[in-house]
């Protein structure tokens, strides 16, 4: 079989018709490259598809694969460093303070050895292989004519279709990878019986050995390295082709199917790591073979209403539009958007790939969306595409709740859950706190202690920052009992922040020693640190756990005790300070960075994600952090633009955010390299960090809900940052705290009316511009305003 990056040439004529439905990305040749390629996800098992013509290649994912293992990082003589680091923090010697914690308060070991962990006990997430189609296509002539070739991703159905026609066939092939069956589907036809003729393979990059199984059937099976011995994780992917009409033979490892009318593959995959139930286990071997035969006894046409139904459950909660899709392929369109084309639509279908992404990425009983969600191509994917605590894993579902997708939040709340245990360890080892918490990267494999490196490893306050995970579920759904599962995690994480504060000996503040801005260095004279304490986002992240916290022992009337020696505790917190330039200070003193543009602006958090910096509250600190944003620049990776938009919306500008979300719309430079990154978007639409970063994809779309609606400041405030760009649009469906749900419509950049759900039955005040406006609906109850927050 050739392989598929020696694919031989084609010849493609007539042009396709765009496809039917709007909201799809769609090309008029196959994928030549992964970051052309389309994928598809049921939240854990997914696919690239290439769509071509004579080797069609689906690089598969299931998102547990992953080598490494359980391992002891944890250093015990972390903890005696830890008096002497802080008075060398307290004395100004930070080069002293960061030589002596970069050699005892790190990880014991390599950690995820600066992002190479594939090979060490840290281990990388990985691919799952490739599902290869070599097709057949009778007496054509060599090189084929294709007509009318296109390939698409409809959005709406969560369906990759690639159709074309050669010698008068017309090819169709679909692939979709099912939540309710668990098993990836492909179903390839055409419109004359006895054309479809194919070999089918299955391999992997390594560590994989393939046999038939049955006359109708593969399995590819391999363990992988563990860090120190072959001893690592299990999988397993299982083949099973249904054809009708033509003949089915298998050999050896591969499978060989003549003049069929059609075919119908399914896949499915498991690994032997128990991460979360019920999915898989020391059985996975039998759930893949059940999974199987339970999806096989269904007709293709069913197992894809089944999956089309559950898909739109989801996708059609939410609605935004803003300009009719225009009838061109999504690269062009991507590419144009350097020439200023103001293609607005283009927004607006980012926003849905977004929420698309979320649900193909992220379902109960599944891990939460990592680095690339579930789509890795390789044994050795950036940073190993773990979970980054520092602005990564929490920026892909800062989205779950505003775009109406709750159901795709559990899998991070399940993640959070499984830290406590390993992050209680944590916690006593290296800094002899009760509590529990984690440093800045984590795996499947449950490490929590401090990453390789001071400058980014070392960040004490990512515990933390996970509880607002939580209490935002219970911000918006306003579900008691939801919070009275997630606060002893809760309490117990403020437990870690109260042992972990220190009175400065200098201000008499409390504060956290020692810790990082993340990522960001200062620099004193011309000498770059960056270690530092009572960095100003460590403080704003207490102040939101505490006052979360607080808020959630009076909804709860419990632990009233605790809540008062929070409140006592937020009362001596250090506070922010305001710098030389007028911007938000990012350290305790004025320092001036390193990199004034850097990616993080870690000390925005209180502005977004948190909510301690608002227009009607803190005036002041919102002037600062406008300054803050306005020096470092609307450039940035991905993620960052992402960010940044979220921090204009904000901040009520909505046309600096709208800046940014073209940052994100332009194409990905290729030629950037770390040092002069810049964030756009791939041929797939997939977000360049560069390299590809999924969490881009997933902080446009919460900026974009907080453009339109923001709940955060006691009040839900109608298009806070609606851009001139966007005039006329309509949304349907964003969510917003205390139990709402709302939609609105606008003319001439202005509100023309909103509904709002109550799904609580708790009251709500609206503001739009100057206006204002307080109901009291039950739940379930529905009130339509007009542009003066008159109801109707
Ligand atoms: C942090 C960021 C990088 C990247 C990586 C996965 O280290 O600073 O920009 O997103 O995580």
């Amino acid at each position: 079989m050739p392989s598929a990056s020696t694919q031989p040439s084609l010849i493609l004529t007539v042009e396709a018709a765009p496809p039917a439905q709007p909201l799809s990305l769609w090309y008029r040749k196959p994928a030549a490259q992964w970051l052309e390629a389309l994928p598809v996800g049921n939240g854990w098992l997914g696919a690239m598809v290439f769509g071509g013509v004579e080797i069609e290649r689906l690089q598969l994912n299931e998102e547990s694969v992953w080598s490494g293992g359980p391992q002891e990082a944890d250093n015990p003589g972390a903890l005696a460093a830890l008096p002497e680091v802080r008075q060398l923090l307290f004395d100004n010697k930070s080069a002293e303070a960061e030589k002596l914690a970069q050699e005892k308060m790190l990880c014991r070991g390599v950690g995820s050895g600066y992002g190479t962990g594939s090979k060490k006990p840290y281990g990388s997430y990985q691919t799952l292989g490739d599902l290869t189609l070599a097709m057949r296509y009778g007496e054509a002539d060599l090189p084929l004519q294709v007509a009318q070739y296109r390939r698409e991703l409809d959005l709406d159905s969560a369906i990759a279709r690639t159709s074309y026609a050669i010698g008068g066939t017309t090819f169709t092939r679909e692939v979709f990878s099912s939540c309710p069956d668990q098993v990836l589907v492909m179903r390839i036809s055409a419109d004359r019986p006895g054309k479809i003729s194919l070999c089918i393979q299955l391999t992997r990059h390594e560590r994989f050995t393939t046999t038939k199984s049955g006359e109708n059937g593969l399995i590819m099976s391999g363990q992988l390295f563990n860090g120190t011995d072959d001893n690592g994780m299990k999988y397993l992917a299982r083949v099973r082709a249904i054809p009708t009409g033509g003949k089915m033979r298998a050999e050896a490892d591969s499978l060989f199917i003549d003049d069929a009318d059609s075919v119908t593959i399914l896949l499915a995959a498991a690994t032997d790591h128990l991460p979360v139930p019920p999915y898989r286990g020391k059985e996975f071997e039998k759930l893949t073979a059940d999974q199987i035969n339970a999806a096989a006894k269904f007709s293709f046409d069913e197992l894809r209403k089944r999956h089309v139904e559950d898909h739109q459950s989801l996708f059609r909660r939410a609605q935004l539009h803003i300009a009719d899709q225009p009838s061109r392929p999504t690269d062009e369109r991507i590419t144009d958007v350097e020439n200023h084309t103001n293609d607005h639509a283009l927004a607006e279908l980012l926003y849905h790939y977004g929420r698309y992404l979320l649900i193909s990425s992220s379902r109960p009983d599944c891990l939460p969306a990592n680095l690339q969600g579930i789509w890795g191509d390789g044994v050795q994917l950036p940073w190993n595409c773990d979970y980054h605590t520092n602005a990564n894993i929490n920026m892909n579902y800062w989205l779950a709740e505003t775009a109406n997708l709750a159901d795709c939040y559990p899998p991070l709340h399940e993640l959070i859950a499984n830290m406590v245990k390993p992050g209680t360890a944590t916690a006593k080892t290296h800094y002899g706190t009760r509590g529990w918490t984690v440093h800045t990267i984590h795996n499947v494999w449950g490490y929590t202690s401090p990453g390789e490196g001071v400058g980014w490893g070392l960040f004490p306050l990512a515990g933390p920052w996970m509880c607002q995970h939580l209490w935002e579920h219970y911000a918006f759904s306003a579900d008691i009992e939801y919070l009275k599962k997630a606060w002893p995690i809760m309490k117990s994480s403020a437990e870690f922040a109260l042992d972990f504060l220190v009175t400065d000996p200098k201000r008499g503040w409390l504060l956290t020693a020692p810790s990082t801005s993340p990522e960001n260095d200062f620099k004193i004279g011309s000498v770059k640190h960056s270690l530092s304490y009572g960095v100003t986002i460590d403080l704003e992240i207490i102040h939101d756990l505490f006052t979360n916290c607080i808020a959630a022992s009076k909804a709860l009337d419990s632990d009233s005790d605790f809540a008062k020696q929070l409140s006592d505790a937020l009362a001596k917190l250090a506070p922010m300070q305001i710098g030389k330039f007028g911007q938000l200070q990012e350290w305790i003193e004025d320092y001036d960075e390193a990199d004034v543009h850097h990616r993080h602006i870690s000390h925005l958090f209180g502005l977004f994600p948190g909510k301690q910096i608002t227009p009607n509250r803190t005036p002041k600190l919102l002037k600062a952090a406008r300054t803050t944003l306005e020096r470092r620049g609307d450039e940035g990776t991905g993620w960052s633009c992402a960010w940044k938009a979220c921090w204009w919306s904000r901040l009520g500008d909505g046309d600096r955010a709208h800046n940014l979300v073209l940052n994100m719309l332009r194409p990905a430079d290729k030629s950037s390299h770390p040092g002069e990154w810049r964030g756009g978007s791939y041929p797939n639409f997939f977000c360049a960090h560069p390299p590809y970063q999924i969490d881009g994809n997933f902080g446009i779309v919460a900026a974009i809900n907080e453009m339109l609606v923001q709940s955060h400041d006691d009040q839900i405030t109608l298009l806070p940052a609606l851009p001139s760009a966007w005039p006329i649009g309509q949304m349907h469906g964003i969510r917003a705290r205390g139990g709402f749900e709302v939609s609105l419509d606008w003319k001439d950049g202005k509100l023309a009316s909103a509904t709002i759900k109550s799904t609580s039955g708790n009251p709500c005040k609206i503001a739009y511009q100057e206006h204002t406006a307080e109901f009291h609906p039950v739940a379930g109850s529905s009130i339509r305003i007009d542009s003066q927050l008159k109801a109707s």
